[in-house]
């Protein structure tokens, strides 16, 4: 049965719906940013760009760099517009959308999520780069898929009971990284731990301006959670969501964060812009090594 017109969303030049694209105009290897402007402080680096084109936050660009064709796509904010991306970068390589059948070979992509985040660990300071593990998600979109293979039940287990979790609130889920990204982009420039991924920037975050919240302690709670060795060292808005729906579609995905902010001790870098600069060239290299 061909997937229907209302379930897969075709524009009328053939590209997909949100983000714009036909297969021909994405590499394998796919670089996402959170912010629009960011893609081009990516682009700048490359020796030379193929195509470009932006519909509301999505905005991609495909060029070579150091002799590797690359995609950087801006995601814009949360888990939920992770949601659109990876499903429709989905279907442009795993759907033929002639037919409207998925196809029989599939193919996996690598995506190095590169953003920003705010550190929970005093000794992860702002201006540093952290490699996240695992993403501990947060906020609840994967729930809507079947999600019991990839999830690890005894670390979620015990994050529930360290925290208290409150049962009115999604279910955290545990998702690892690619091994296989972690093992070409790790170095020691870059701290690794666990990436909680939150629905929210400031309460779903434990940031209060003028609302209470469901449960102050929640950040050192976080902060203090150790299963194993394994601790969890950031916070932001997508990791989990790009992990979990990569591994469910099987692509290879690996999130980069460049830290701005430490909630730990109330930091937040001089230089923000610097440390995403640094990160993106860093990335860049290890991705075309
Ligand atoms: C919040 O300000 C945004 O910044 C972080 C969070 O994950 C969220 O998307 O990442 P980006 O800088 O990559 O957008």
């Amino acid at each position: 049965m061909p997937i229907q017109n209302s379930e897969l969303i075709l524009n009328p030049d053939g590209s997909i719906y949100h983000l714009n694209l036909r297969p021909e105009n994405i590499a394998t290897d796919i670089i996402f940013v959170g912010d629009q402007n960011r893609v081009e402080k990516v682009t700048q680096h490359f020796d030379s760009i193929e195509f470009t084109t932006q519909k509301r936050e999505f905005k991609t660009t495909t060029g070579v760099y150091k002799n590797k064709r690359i995609s950087v796509i801006s995601t814009g904010i949360g888990p939920d517009n992770i949601d659109i991306v990876l499903n429709e970068l989905d279907a442009l390589v795993n759907i033929d959308l002639e037919t409207r059948q998925p196809k029989t070979q599939l193919t996996s992509l690598n995506i190095v999520r590169v953003g920003t985040s705010g550190s929970l660990q005093n000794d992860i300071p702002v201006d540093s780069f952290v490699m996240s593990s695992h993403g501990l998600d947060l906020n609840g979109m994967l729930h809507s898929y079947q999600i019991d293979e990839i999830s690890n039940t005894d670390i979620e287990d015990a994050f529930v009971k360290h925290t208290n979790w409150s049962s009115k609130k999604s279910y955290p889920i545990i998702i690892e990284n690619s091994n296989e990204l972690e093992i070409k982009l790790f170095s020691n420039k870059t701290f690794k731990g666990i990436t909680a991924t939150a629905g929210g920037f400031y309460g779903p975050q434990g940031r209060i301006l003028r609302l209470g919240l469901q449960d102050d302690n929640l950040n050192s709670k976080i902060d203090s959670f150790n299963f194993n060795g394994n601790r969890i060292s950031n916070l932001e808005m997508e990791t989990s969501a790009i992990y979990g729906l990569s591994k469910l579609l099987g692509h290879n995905a690996l999130s980069m964060n460049a830290i701005i902010a430490n909630r730990a001790n109330g930091s937040f870098s001089e230089n923000p812009g610097k440390v995403v600069a640094n990160l993106i060239e860093y990335t860049l290299d290890k991705l075309a090594g």
